[in-house]
This record gives structure tokens, C-alpha cells and sequence, in this order.
């Protein structure tokens, strides 16, 4: 099941696609995602809504498609993939014990694991992302997501651009949080794919794309087969006396990493894509730009 959500003139709409038909549902994505979980059913009504249509145009007939669910907390899992070890480090950054702290976190058992947005600060599929005003070099990082139950139960797949301002964070490691969480730093979507339809979330192709006044300036690839660190590792350390609500979000960390030279510019488009979910497409623009 592949869940998305519409706003139709204010009415936020939850839909679930099944075998090519569309389902309006009675309830929210997270009470969906449970309920689908624990029975393998649903609790919707059939409808015929374009979604292909939505999926490519965002919008149709004043029906907008938006992010999938309204994750109470988003976590983010870093330095998970070899690539961010390596070009994290090339940056002039704190060392330890003659190592970068980047190479230290991905030897080391614990993982890296940061509080990353609400459900406020996270746009969906058209929706705009944001570089923020004190920023001169913000990333995309087109990640694949895991969204949880209260005890940590994967309920389904989703792509996740964990939007980050790497000059905030190379400038001091303990701007972190600055770098991280503001206003349009998460996107999330465009759907959410349940366990069932990703027999192997290990071998998902993800690409990236950043498109400049409609040129590719930037294209990149990986797989979630170089993932150093498996799913429920990351989700373990994530809960461990931290108690998560239903819903929250993992995304669990990038592996493409694009230099200083492709650093998002207002009007740019970030394409992501993660095999078996989709294409989640975002405008960008620089806040205080208009
Ligand atoms: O500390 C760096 C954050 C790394 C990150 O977000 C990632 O690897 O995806
Ligand atoms: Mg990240």
C-alpha cells in the first residue's frame, strides 16, 4: 500500500493506493499505517482521484498534493554511508585523537543520531524547501526514510531530503542544530510505501538531481546497499530511553554528497528518487529572498 495525502480548498485528504485503485480514508496516515500493520487492511472508502496526475503536476483541479503524514518528531541518523565519512572530513574539521570526528562516528559502535524537524517544519512533493538567510552553501540530502511506531516497528518506507546548511555545521560541530532544523529544512514524500512492498530496503537505488533554470547542475547516485549501519541499529539507538510518538520519522542518513560548488540557489529544483517510492520533487527558495 503507498499512502499520500491532498488538500482539497483547506480539507486535508488521506489516500491510499491498492492494486491501481485509490482508497479516501476515515482516518490519518499514522492510524492507517497501524491499522494496515496489524490487519493488512484499510478503513476508506474508493474514490477516483488522479493521482499520476497529481504525482507529476502537484496539483489538479485545486487538489494539492502535500507531505504524506505530519511526523510528530523527524530523527536523523548521520555519517552513514562511506562517501559522507570521506567528504565530511575533507572540510577543516574538530579532530580527535588524530582522526575527524565524521571518521570517528562511522567506526564507531554508537551511531550518530540528532533531532532534525517537526511536523511544521517539514514540506512535501512541490512544496518549497528552504536555504536559509545565514547560509551560503546548503545541501540537499536525499535520504531513505523510516516511519516508526512508539516502540520503534518500521511501518513503511518514504524519501526524506534531510535539507542541510553545511557551512552553519563546518563552521563548529556544536551548530549542529542550527544547521539542521529551521523553517523548510525537511521534505518528506511524496508517499509512504508499507513493509510489505519493500521486501528489501538494503538494495534501493537512490539518485539525485539538482536542476538550474531547467539544466541538470548536479546528478548523483548510491544504493542503500552501502548503508554501514543496519535499520532496527539505528532505530535501537534512537529509542533507547527516548520515548518516540507513533509516527515519527528516521531518516537515515545520505550517501550523496554533492561539493561546495552545487550549493542550492532560490529557484532551483531538487529532484530525489528511491526505488519502489518515488520521486519527491521541491522547488527551492531563499528565505527573506522576495
Ligand atoms: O553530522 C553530520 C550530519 C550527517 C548527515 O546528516 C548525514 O550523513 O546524512
Ligand atoms: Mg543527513
Amino acid at each position: 500500500m503507498k499512502l499520500m495525502r491532498v488538500v482539497d480548498r483547506g480539507n486535508i485528504i488521506n489516500l491510499a493506493l491498492i492494486k491501481g485503485e485509490v482508497y479516501r480514508l476515515k482516518e490519518d496516515a499514522v492510524n492507517a499505517l497501524i491499522r494496515y500493520s496489524r490487519t493488512g487492511a484499510v478503513n476508506g472508502e474508493r474514490t477516483q482521484l488522479d493521482v499520476e496526475g497529481l504525482l507529476k503536476k502537484f496539483e489538479v483541479g485545486g487538489v494539492k498534493i502535500t507531505k504524506p503524514l505530519d511526523p510528530p518528531e523527524v530523527w536523523g541518523s548521520g555519517i552513514s554511508y562511506e562517501i559522507s565519512r570521506a567528504r565530511y572530513s575533507e572540510e577543516d574539521v574538530a579532530k580527535i585523537m588524530g582522526k575527524t570526528i565524521y571518521e570517528r562516528v562511522y567506526e564507531a559502535e554508537r551511531p550518530e543520531i540528532f533531532f532534525k524537524a517537526t511536523a511544521n517544519r517539514c514540506v512535501g512533493h512541490g512544496e518549497p524547501i528552504v536555504v536559509r538567510r545565514d547560509s551560503q552553501w546548503t545541501l540537499p540530502e536525499p535520504e531513505l526514510g523510516v516511519v516508526l511506531d512508539s516502540k520503534g516497528k518500521v511501518l513503511g518506507y518514504t524519501v526524506v531530503d534531510d535539507v542541510s546548511a553545511r557551512d552553519i555545521e563546518s563552521e563548529n560541530p556544536l551548530y549542529l542544530p542550527q544547521s539542521k532544523i529551521y523553517a523548510g529544512c525537511c521534505a518528506i514524500g511524496p508517499v509512504v510505501v508499507t513493509v510489505d512492498e519493500i521486501p528489501n530496503p538494503y538494495s534501493l537505488g537512490i539518485s539525485l538531481r539538482i536542476l538550474r533554470s531547467g539544466k541538470v547542475l548536479y546528478e548523483g547516485s548510491t544504493s542503500t546497499s552501502r548503508l554501514r549501519r543496519r535499520i532496527e541499529e539505528q532505530v535501537d539507538y534512537l529509542i533507547r530511553d527516548n520515548p518516540i510518538p507513533d509516527g515519527t520519522v528516521l531518516t537515515t542518513g545520505t550517501g550523496i554528497v554533492p561539493g561546495r560548488e552545487y550549493g542550492l540557489k532560490h529557484g532551483d529544483m531538487v529532484e530525489i528518487s528511491i526505488e519502489g517510492i518515488g520521486t519527491l520533487i521541491t522547488p527551492v527558495v531563499k528565505s527573506g529572498y522576495l
